[in-house]
């Protein structure tokens, strides 16, 4: 069992995880204003008011851990240190964005950060996060793969897959659902059987389920301390 203790997180963590926070807020509104001004070409997914859960992983890991993110992915790219003006201009199709303004908002990835892509095809990057995963426990090396999805990929047969290959190898993985209670447009408990998505399924894999209110700073702070901690050889 993941121990994740109800202390007080001090007030130089707060500060930090606050200032980052602050830092996605303020990116992703400036994307907003962008998209509106027609600088953005395509479209671009927005993760406000989600601050709390890519900030505290943002700083909970260490260099060399592994990130996983959806299309929705411009905070937790920031929040692995990723340059505002890389993300930015890589929304704009600029020479200096992240991939030289080829990949858009939906691609940002950044390798010497551990920005391991953003992925368009829903559930795909589950099983490819456990390929980081798994090379961390065959080189005994100590880092983490963390890999973040919505809710709606829950009813993708990749996650299962996932999960199930995750847990038979005991991969060095933290799977993250961010439930935003929508599949994009579809409220989720429209089209789901169970009531917590990713909590009450990961079960079926024999795998230990935390829910944490992504809203509340601190308890995701605390949560994302453990259990990072707890996948580090
Ligand atoms: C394999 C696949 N099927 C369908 C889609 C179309 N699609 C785009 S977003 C989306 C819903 C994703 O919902 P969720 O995982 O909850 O993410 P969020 O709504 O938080 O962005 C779907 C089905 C897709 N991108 N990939």
């Amino acid at each position: 069992m993941v121990d994740i203790t109800n202390d007080d997180i001090g007030e130089s963590n707060r500060l930090a995880l606050w200032e980052m926070m602050l830092k996605l807020r303020l990116v992703e509104k400036k994307a907003y204003d962008l998209f509106l001004q027609n600088l953005i070409k395509g479209t671009s997914h927005l993760a406000l008011g989600q601050e709390a859960i890519a900030g505290a992983f943002g700083v909970s890991l260490q260099e060399g851990d592994y990130t996983f993110c959806t299309y929705r992915g411009h905070a937790h790219t920031l929040a692995r240190g990723s340059s505002i003006e890389g993300v930015l201009g890589e929304l704009m199709g600029r020479q200096c964005g992240l991939m030289k303004g080829k990949g858009g908002s939906m691609h940002l990835t950044d390798v010497d950060k551990g920005v391991m892509g953003s992925y368009a095809i829903i559930g795909a990057h589950l099983t490819i996060a456990n390929g980081t995963a798994l090379a961390s426990k065959y080189n005994k090396t100590k880092e983490v793969s963390v890999c973040f999805f919505g809710d709606g990929t829950t009813n993708i047969g990749a996650f299962h897959e996932a999960l199930n290959m995750a847990q038979i190898w005991k991969l060095p993985i933290v799977f993250v659902c961010e439930n935003n209670l929508y599949m994009e447009y579809t409220p989720i408990g429209e089209v789901t059987a169970v009531e917590n998505p990713a909590a009450d399924r990961a079960s079926a894999y024999n795998m230990e389920k935390i829910i944490v209110d992504g809203n509340d700073a601190d308890e995701m702070y605390r949560t994302a301390q453990a259990l990072s901690k707890s996948k580090r050889r």
